[in-house]
């Protein structure tokens, strides 16, 4: 279980961060390489036109932010891992990132009407089909990172590592498993270590997958692999709080429910849980000791610590804004 020490929204703005680095510009590039290397992944699905195949690309193409797939890039880079050995990988995260989001709009759990500003998978393509592309990205993920291209000049351990690591990071004791955990915790009173394990798994595993994979690929030591295992895990938590923050704040959000006109369930997250001061707390105490663990890289850690900080920043800079 993560351990957490008081810590004060002011991480954010610590003036003996190191130089400035440009995280837009460095999202942008990588976006592009991992949009390009998802491009040639499904590639061989376009002569395809049945609708499965149009709804899992709407899935994949609809405006993600790349976060997952830049960390496992990011973390590869800080051993000098090549970005065209770790792509298939990388993508292989997003893809099971958009699966899940597909399954996790439908009716029977979260019942989202409008994802990323435009309707959902299953309003657009219906119920069945949208069931059916999120299975097939699933599966998809598995096969592109078995692909006998991905896997050339890698050693055959720590592919195999890879791969198990991802499919436990999606499967009872991730995604799925938190999934469930959450659909179960609706409309009951849940306590604070009830919320970290629905966090940590359905978000946090595999956060923390996209960041051990990465750093396993490009040849990190026990040692820095275990750094960065703390990085992935104070973030993967980080990235939950922080999505709550802002669901329950964003006017986007409030416009996205009003717009959906369905009655919302009471979930199991921090501001229901422990309100929004403390979630932020926790927020900022997150941020502080993952970049903790990203000091000894100097440097090289600069990338994961910016998308730290910008995960986190999102989220309390809309409070700030609120509270003013
Ligand atoms: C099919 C593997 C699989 C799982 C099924 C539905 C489900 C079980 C799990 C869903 C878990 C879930 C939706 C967690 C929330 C994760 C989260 C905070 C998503 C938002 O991530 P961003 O902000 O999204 O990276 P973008 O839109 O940028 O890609």
């Amino acid at each position: 279980m993560i351990q957490y020490a008081r810590a004060s929204t002011a991480v954010l703005m610590n003036p003996n961060s190191p130089a400035p680095f440009d995280l837009g510009e460095y999202l942008r590039r990588q976006s592009t390489l991992i949009d390009k290397a998802l491009e040639k992944q499904l590639a061989r699905y376009s002569c395809e036109s049945q609708t499965v195949f149009r709804a899992l690309r709407y899935a994949v193409f609809s405006g993600g932010k790349r976060i997952r797939p830049t960390l496992t890039l990011a973390a590869a880079e800080i051993f000098g891992g090549q970005a065209e050995n770790v792509l298939p990988f990388a993508c292989a995260v997003e893809l099971i990132h958009a699966s899940s989001l597909i399954h996790d709009d439908l009716p029977a759990l979260d019942n989202d009407d409008v994802r990323r500003g435009i309707p959902t998978a299953h309003k657009v393509f219906g119920e069945g089909m949208a069931l059916l592309a999120g299975d097939a990205l699933l599966t998809e993920a598995f096969r592109v990172m078995a692909d006998a291209e991905a896997v050339r000049g890698l050693a055959p351990e720590v592919v195999l590592d890879v791969i198990g690591e991802v499919a436990q990071a999606a499967g009872v004791l991730g995604l799925v498993g938190g999934q469930a955990l959450d659909l179960e915790a609706e409309e009951k009173d849940v306590d604070l270590p009830m919320v970290d394990m629905i966090h940590v798994r359905k978000t946090g595993e595999l956060i923390l997958a996209s960041v051990r994979i990465g750093a396993r690929l490009g040849g990190a030591s026990a040692d820095d692999l275990a750094r960065l295992s703390r990085y992935g895990e104070y973030l993967g938590l980080a990235f939950q709080i922080a999505d709550d923050l802002l669901d329950a704040n964003a006017s986007v959000a409030v416009a996205e429910r009003a717009e959906s006109g369905r009655t919302e369930r009471r979930k199991a997250t921090y501001p229901s849980v422990v309100g929004v001061v403390t979630a932020r707390e926790r927020l900022a105490e997150l941020l502080q000791l993952s970049l903790q663990e990203l000091d000894y890289f100097e440097v090289r850690g600069q990338p994961l610590a910016a998308i730290a900080r910008y995960i986190v920043g999102r989220a309390i800079h809309l409070e700030d804004e609120r509270s003013t």
